[in-house]
């Protein structure tokens, strides 16, 4: 008796159709009330009636759509206003609503039809979305044609500046070759000079030994207290003991010392002195007439370590700077050096004659006239490199993206404020203060032709872990915003960021997406 009412209730005719409950409209024709059913696995014919019967026939389940008998049927709510569904026939009857229509619950009769709201609803949304789209889509044409309109100033610029790079080499080379002339010149012109300097230096060295050896001779003829021109230890002693640097030592290590110094010989000659210990006792000598530091001189050295301490810390601070500094002077002062020689000696109290002067002139104009052609011609190579780097970069099918290049977008959370600098970096600052950590600088898209995820590695390397990175996941939006930032695995970041650029123009009309009649 329930079996029939159940087939009375499951296949109504409509409109001239008959419909089986939980068929979809295009099986429809497999089930004929007429006619046998056929298992759509193919392994059974069973009565109609036998269909949607509360009892499982078939091992596809396709005999049960409409009941919860078979463990493998699929009902399908017609959700008439709204998408239809597919749902497990297992949750046909079971007292909750899965389908807007209510129809999964034809026995119970517990849940009212709500697809017309949701329809009305998704509608909506869908309005919303392609209105989004739209006017996304207009921005996104105007971002792309900014950004063609870089693309070909930055190419034009490119071929531009290769020219003038030509021009620059040209010059270069010219410079180059006045340089190694006038030095030429300039070098025979010092070479008078730095021959007169050597023999001034040979002269000056010369007097130095012979002053030396005067010296020594007075202090050999002061110890040699019995005048036989011949030391023995004894004298060396007698003219070491009273020193200063002797009052720590016992006679008998002095002593000691007097044996090295000599050689183990008895006796030293005037020329045994000078080649043995003569310079060892002039030193000593030496030390000897040093005056005792006064507690004012100590002062005074504390005042100069102190100096030397400021000294080295501004050392370190211009170490610093010229590390902020992108062009390295010191590096660049070395390549002069290297290749324009070593400058001209200074010639120190002689003066040059007039022509010499002249030619250090030119050769001074023309070494500096080669170092600004060559930074010219660098500081053209750096343009060009900084063009066709960024020329190279995939702003998108349309350029679309061209225009954020220079630009950055900032996004705090409760913690950190994240700054995205697309197609150049992504950092992190603590809101407590402190420096800004380097989370990944521009790589690529992530999948090349999707212009949905950007990537951003070799970022600052996490304590104890991998170097930081992060994704940049676009969505449509009519501004460029950051709305989003996490830290889903330690160091691996991921920020939400829309952008017109991300639009496109929907390729569906709203109203199409909701199926409003399916039966
Ligand atoms: C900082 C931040 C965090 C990160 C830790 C790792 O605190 O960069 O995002 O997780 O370092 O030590």
């Amino acid at each position: 008796m329930y079996v029939i009412f159940i087939i009375s209730f499951l296949v109504v005719e409509i409109y001239g159709s008959v419909s089986v409950i939980g068929v979809p409209p295009s099986k429809l024709l497999l089930y004929q009330p007429n006619k046998d059913f056929t298992c759509f696995d193919g392994s059974k014919n069973i009565p109609f009636n036998s269909v949607n019967d509360d009892f499982c026939d078939c091992a596809d389940g396709s005999d049960e759509p409409g009941t919860s008998a078979c463990a493998s049927s699929i009902f399908f709510c017609p959700n008439k206003g709204y998408y239809p569904a597919n749902i497990p026939s297992s949750r046909v009857n079971d007292g909750i609503c899965d389908c807007c229509d209510g129809s999964d619950e034809y026995i119970l009769k517990n849940c009212s039809d709500v697809c017309e709201i949701l329809g009305a609803q998704a509608l909506a949304e869908a309005e919303r979305v392609a209105e989004l789209m739209n006017r996304g889509n207009s921005l996104r044409l105007q971002m792309s044609s900014a950004g063609k309109q870089t693309r070909q100033q930055k190419q034009e610029r490119l071929i531009e500046l290769s020219k003038e790079l030509g021009e620059a080499g040209k010059i270069k080379n010219e410079a180059e070759e006045i340089k190694n002339n006038a030095e030429v010149k300039e070098n025979a012109a010092l070479e008078v000079y730095r021959a007169i300097e050597e023999k001034a230096k040979e002269a000056a060295a010369e007097k130095e030994k012979e002053e030396q050896a005067e010296e020594a001779k007075a202090i050999f003829m002061e110890m040699d207290t019995d005048g036989n021109a011949l030391l023995v230890p004894e004298e060396i002693f007698m003219k070491l003991k009273p020193l200063k640097s002797s009052q720590a030592k016992s006679d008998a290590n002095l002593e000691e010392e007097i044996k090295f110094m000599m050689n183990s010989k008895t006796e030293l000659s005037f020329d045994d002195f000078m080649d043995g210990p003569w310079n060892h006792i002039r030193s000593l000598l030496a030390m000897d007439d040093t005056p005792e530091p006064s507690s004012d001189n100590v002062q005074g050295n504390d005042n100069n370590a102190e100096q030397e301490h400021q000294d080295e810390g501004e050392e370190i601070e211009d170490d610093v700077h010229e590390a902020e500094d992108p062009e390295d002077d010191k590096e660049h002062e070395g390549e002069v050096q290297e290749q324009y020689g070593p400058q001209p000696p200074p010639v120190t109290n002689v003066e040059y004659d007039e022509e010499t002067k002249r030619l250090i002139d030119e050769g001074n104009k023309a070494r500096q006239h080669l170092e600004e052609a060559e930074r010219s011609y660098k500081d053209l190579e750096r343009d060009i490199s900084g063009l066709k780097e960024f020329l190279e970069k995939d702003f998108g099918p349309d350029d679309e993206f061209l225009s954020l290049e220079g630009q950055c977008f900032s996004y705090s959370d409760r913690e950190y404020t994240y700054k995205l600098c697309p197609f150049d970096q992504v950092v992190q600052s603590s809101k407590q203060g402190g420096s800004e950590t380097r989370l990944g600088t521009w790589k690529s898209w992530e999948t090349s032709g999707d212009y949905d995820t950007m990537i951003y590695d070799r970022g600052q390397s996490c304590w104890n872990g991998p170097q930081r990175s992060a994704k940049v996941h676009l969505t449509c939006g009519l501004d460029n915003e950051v709305f989003g930032a996490s830290e889903p695995n330690k160091c691996e970041y991921v920020l939400d960021f829309r952008t017109p650029a991300a639009c496109r123009p929907p390729h569906k009309q709203p109203k199409d997406n909701i199926i409003r009649d399916e039966l």
